[in-house]
């Protein structure tokens, strides 16, 4: 028998729980390598649309996992499915029922049919949506597509090992952390590398100094696409050598590789390198090279299109599974026929597993198939086209499309053929089709928003209280005021942003909060608005409650990605499995120039659904916002006004208490010939205009929306609408932005075009981007003027006599 090796797995010594350890390993690793294969016959069969497997990662992965503790995160992708298995956050049932898009969240807890195969989350909340205790659990945050994504909140998900081992008044939050001890593992393939967010943060952790674990699947290829295209050098690790830890700083990260076929190798790079991101909190990259794909990049295609025969031969050689068998074999821990055998058992048992699934998945839509087509079969029997009805019958029970569209299809059908007939039995069936379209409502449509007792929209208005002793002062200081009460009352509070802590922010919002509060409650960073939105994400994922702060309103774009792809869909991929309540904070809409005084709103609320987007026109309003938001447990941007700082407001006397209720416009000015529906800076620019339009005899409903999504929840424009009959949306987005937004909403959700007396107008700033200066200002972005002039137009079109134009 050969030496015992020197390697200890996990502090087992003795030679037979090693052996015993790394069996059991061989095994998982065989379970895995079946369920891509047997996974990609399923796709190639049709039984699933498209398929992502995580093969030739198979032992890296289960090397990765012996480090892998509870309460410990992942941010990962599509190729860790043996990770997954290795940690218990997934099985390999629920592999399949995630193949199939099972909806039942029991079969497919990671995103309940909504997100792609090999799309892992584990359910942080309860049903209620509420927090499980993540330190019971290993967790991962749930996967996205965009590649290189992952890596911007798993910066958020380190972070808040940091702000829970040195920010002592969390200690209490046992459920969330033990001091900071959890690592946030990261997984990404060598060719995402490319992309810019996965340098922002890498810079941004070798900087903050988190314990963050970056693993690598180099397998030389991105698609088809060879590594010498990808990245410099050919090889991340050659790249990264200039963030190596440094004492001296105290900053930078530790590089570690191994290569993906060397089983003892990876465990001893894996078990090493952990110890200092755990304890030390210096994060570390861990290269794992020579990695093999052996089915190629999915099912879409074959990789004998792209791949030499040498790469195809080397690839088979170095298959991480057969080089383990060999050395087993060598190191005497078990023989080829007892590999075999485990071999054997994987195949039957994954096999079994997948059929289990698929009985799971197909049980319920049979169930219904059959339903159907009895309800078919009554109204065939009491009416005139049983012939025809019997056909649409018959070609629903032979159909080869395991799936819920086929059965809604035929419903269709029938009914279309029934038409005119008043029986009983198609009141059945179309009582079954309501019933059947609710549930699929609910299975794909559920969780856009929370859900829980603490959704935002159940938040109570609390509006301001004044009295003679209230104080009059700038806005921001109004606002200064609100967030010093907010850092008082919760300790899960913390603020990141570009100069947001020692100055306060650049308009002073924040102004000498840090010296209250300290540097880990309100904290500078970069210019990196990805990762500080990653940041925030990462953080509110485990617990907390982050403002993070994007300088300018223009510059969210460098985070609309991040926000669109991996917040804002959050609850809605996990179906309820998982929240980050964040608040984005930025100031915008009117600064000076082309990049400091646009309004994107259009842009901002079509890739934002999922996030409450609110537009404050004063600070107090924005302080109720805050209020609201933090009270709740939702994700929202909340858009200062940029010219509203200085402006004077009276400070409330119940500021801690004010909360401005989501999706509730406010009437501002009631009026009787036009609405104005607006918000934000607008709302000062249509109430001048409303002054002069007075002195022509013109009487105008002023309506600031507050919130863009929701969208007046309550149809309080609708009303207005009703007793103006004309109405003009207002505001300094593009023309079809916002204001057509608006319009939508009012005229076709709400109906609004039934009250209509005359045309609906939008007035928006130009096309082009706001010019610097006043007059570049005031030529780009609608002016009280051109609000004066095209209500009155609306006024002379309806009473050209009482109203003759003049301008
Ligand atoms: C932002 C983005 N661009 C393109 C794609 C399409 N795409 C999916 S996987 C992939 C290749 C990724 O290669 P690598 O990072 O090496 O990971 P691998 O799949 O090889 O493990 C590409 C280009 C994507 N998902 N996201």
């Amino acid at each position: 028998m050969k030496k015992q090796s020197k390697i200890s797995v996990n502090g087992k010594n003795t030679f037979e729980d090693y052996k015993k350890e790394v069996l059991s390993d061989f095994k998982l690793a065989n379970e895995s390598r079946q369920a891509s294969i047997l996974g990609r016959k399923e796709v190639l069969t049709g039984k699933a649309k498209f398929g992502i497997f995580g093969d030739g990662k198979e032992v890296a992965q289960i090397a990765m996992a012996k480090v892998f503790r509870k309460g410990d995160f992942r941010s990962g992708y599509y190729r860790d499915q043996t990770f997954a298995f290795a940690t218990g956050i997934s099985t390999i049932k629920e592999f399949f029922a995630q193949l199939y898009a099972d909806t039942d969240v029991r079969l497919e807890p990671a995103s309940g049919g909504r997100s792609m195969n090999g799309h892992f989350a584990n359910r942080l909340l309860d049903d209620e949506g509420n927090w499980k205790n993540l330190m019971d659990m290993k967790n991962t945050s749930a996967d996205i597509s965009p590649t290189a994504s992952q890596m911007i909140r798993l910066v958020g998900l380190a972070y808040a090992s940091k702000l829970y081992r040195e920010n002592r008044t969390l200690d209490g939050m046992k459920s969330f952390s033990d001091n900071g001890n959890e690592v946030a593992f990261g997984t990404i393939g060598n060719a995402s590398c490319a992309e810019g967010m996965f340098f922002e943060a890498m810079n941004a952790a070798a900087v903050l100094r988190i314990p963050m674990a970056v693993s690598i699947w180099d397998n030389g290829f991105g698609i088809s696409v060879p590594s010498k295209y990808q990245i410099a050098k050919e090889s991340i690790s050659n790249v990264l050598v200039g963030f190596e830890y440094d004492e001296k700083f105290r900053q930078g990260f530790k590089i570690h590789s191994a290569k993906g076929w060397d089983y003892p190798g990876l465990v001893s790079m894996y078990e090493n390198g952990i110890t200092s991101v755990r304890e030390d909190h210096i994060p570390a990259i861990f290269d794992v090279q020579e990695v093999t794909q052996p089915q190629g990049h999915s099912t879409s295609g074959s990789h004998e299109r792209y791949k030499t025969k040498e790469r195809l031969e080397w690839e088979k050689e170095f298959c991480c599974i057969s080089q383990m068998k060999k050395w087993i074999i060598s190191e005497a821990m078990a023989t080829e026929e007892e590999l075999n055998e485990i071999e054997k058992y994987a195949k039957d048992y994954v096999k079994k597993m997948q059929l289990e699934a698929w009985q799971d998945y197909i049980d319920p839509i049979k169930k219904e198939n059959e339903e159907a087509r009895n309800l078919f079969a009554e109204i065939a029997k009491s009416g005139n086209h049983e012939k025809e009805i019997n056909a649409v019958s018959e070609s629903l029970k032979k159909s080869l499309d395991n799936n819920r569209k086929v059965i809604s299809e035929a419903v269709h059908e029938v009914l279309m053929i029934s038409s005119g007939e008043n029986s009983d039995a198609v009141e059945k069936l179309k009582e079954w089709k309501n019933k059947f379209k609710k549930d699929n409502s609910k299975r794909y449509g559920s969780h856009l928003f929370s859900e829980s007792a603490e959704s935002a929209l159940n938040i109570k208005e609390v509006k301001p209280v004044y009295s003679e002793d209230s104080k009059v002062l700038d806005g921001r200081e109004v606002l200064n005021a609100f967030f010093d009460i907010a850092f008082a009352g919760d300790p899960r509070i913390f603020a990141i942003g570009e100069d947001l802590g020692f100055l306060g922010d650049v308009n002073q919002g924040m102004a000498k909060l840090q010296e209250k509060y300290g540097d880990l409650r309100l904290t500078d960073t970069g210019i990196r608005e990805a990762t500080i939105v990653g940041q925030g994400i990462g953080c509110a994922l485990r617990g907390l409650k982050p403002i993070v702060e994007i300088q300018y309103l223009d510059y969210l774009l460098y985070a609309l990605q991040i926000i669109s792809d991996d917040l804002a869909c959050l609850q809605y991929r996990t179906a309820g499995g998982q929240k980050a309540p964040v608040i984005i904070r930025t100031r915008g809409h009117r600064l000076e120039g082309i990049w400091h005084s646009g309004s994107p709103m259009g842009t901002i609320i079509n890739s934002f659904r999922g996030v409450h987007v609110c537009v404050p026109r004063d600070m107090t309003r924005a302080a109720g916002f805050y209020n609201t938001i933090l009270k709740s447990d939702e994700p929202a941007l909340i858009i200062e006004r940029l010219n509203a700082y200085r402006l004077k407001e009276q400070l409330p006397d119940n500021l801690s208490e004010v909360c401005v209720p989501l999706g509730v416009p406010e009437i501002l000015i009631t009026g009787t010939d036009v609405t104005i529906v607006t918000y934000g800076a607008c709302v000062d620019i249509a109430k001048s205009a409303i002054e002069k339009l007075n002195k022509v005899n013109i009487s105008c409903e002023l309506i600031d929306v507050q919130t863009l999504l929701p969208f007046d929840i309550n149809k309080i424009i609708l009303e207005s609408l009703k007793k103006t009959n004309r109405i003009l949306f207002l505001d300094e987005d593009v023309p079809g932005g916002a204001s057509a937004y608006m319009m939508q909403n009012v005229l076709d959700r709400d109906g609004g075009y039934r009250y209509l007396d005359s045309d609906p107008k939008c007035l928006a700033a130009k096309e082009h981007r706001p010019a610097y200066g006043t007059d570049g200002d005031y030529f780009s972005k609608p002016n009280s003027e051109d609000v004066f002039e095209t209500v009155y137009e609306i006024m002379n079109e309806s009473d050209p006599k009482k109203y003759p134009l003049f301008l």
